[in-house]
């Protein structure tokens, strides 16, 4: 079998129970190491803690894994040579037996196909600055625009093209809310300075949006929820513009495209902010975390055969 869906998380699906679907490029390239095994097991723990079962997902020997367990995890976490997969490399990666940490576009591929309506993460990907020369726009945009569920996240990478993202999410038919804001957040930045259409301030709001989304039954597509990092955690916006800009350049002139260009403006971005960036990025993400169990609760507790054992 080529997709495996650990124990724990088939038994919650079958009961209705609340699943979030966490990603695995997050830890193996978007954070350093060690610390990024103990995120990796600190975000599982706040979705236990939110009332809801996680299901982190990767590729590990040619297996698609929904629900890590230590092994696994630690694998993702550890191991310098585990694969960033986006969608497009699953099959690539199953038939050749590769193990890779997945982004958004592969880890929500495969949590729609396993029935998992809510997935966390720190930043969606998107349409880069520059695109009109490199034509870098993330694949996580296009597989959003296919799949229903929901992406709790604070936004897109602020190392990206924002406004333009926006504009692609909208061409690509994804509903976009921000949560107790009425702007995009920034990721590292609590607002990214753009407007969002729809306001939504609890839980209960989200889950009944995805409900209608059900009973719509029109062609499927995300509901991003973008959920800002608290002010009093976000990056300093000065330092992050100073420092942003010199990493977009030193991207530049080291030549660095394709897969490469996001880990490194990260990694660039968190040494020259001596770790605050890290700091807010971890920030963001356990609010998308505890977020998202919530929300699961919500949108399960809205089931026929909720809660059922
Ligand atoms: N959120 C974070 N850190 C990350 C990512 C998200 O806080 O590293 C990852 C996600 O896996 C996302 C990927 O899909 O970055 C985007 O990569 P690219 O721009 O190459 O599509
Ligand atoms: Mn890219």
């Amino acid at each position: 079998m080529s997709t495996q869906v650990s124990e724990e998380v088939r038994e919650a699906l079958h009961e209705s129970r609340p699943v979030v679907a966490l990603e695995s490029t997050l830890i193996a390239h978007g954070l350093p190491r060690p610390r990024n095994l103990a995120v990796a097991s600190e975000l599982e723990e706040a979705v236990r803690a939110g009332g809801a079962v996680p299901a982190t997902i990767a590729v590990i020997d040619g297996t698609a894994r929904i629900g890590l367990d230590g092994t696994a995890l630690n694998r993702i976490a550890e191991d310098p040579s585990v694969r960033k997969l986006g969608q497009r490399d699953l099959a690539p990666a199953l038939a050749t037996g590769a193990t890779g940490a997945t982004t958004v576009s592969a880890t929500a591929a495969l949590a729609d196909a396993a029935g998992i309506r809510v997935f966390a993460t720190g930043g969606l990907g998107g349409v880069h600055r520059e695109w009109s020369e490199t034509q870098d726009e993330s694949a996580d945009l296009r597989l959003l625009g296919r799949v229903g569920i929901a992406v709790v996240c604070a936004g897109v990478k602020s190392i990206l093209d924002v406004p333009a993202t926006l504009q692609r999410l909208e061409t690509l038919g994804v509903t976009v809310v921000g949560y107790g804001t009425a702007h995009f957040p920034g990721f590292y930045l609590s607002s990214s300075g753009e407007p969002v259409d729809w306001t939504l301030r609890s839980v209960e709001e989200v889950a009944a949006v995805m409900r209608a989304q059900d009973r719509l039954d029109g062609p499927r597509a995300a509901l991003i929820v973008a959920n800002p990092v608290p002010s009093d955690e976000q990056l300093d916006p000065a330092l992050h513009d100073r420092v942003l800009a010199r990493g977009l350049s030193a991207a530049k002139e080291k030549g660095i495209v394709g897969q490469a260009v996001t880990p490194f403006l990260l990694e660039y971005l968190m040494v020259h902010t001596e770790g605050a960036s890290l700091e807010a990025n971890l920030a963001a993400v356990r609010g998308n975390v505890r977020l998202a169990a919530h929300i699961a609760g919500a949108y399960a507790a809205g089931k026929p055969g909720a809660g059922a054992r």
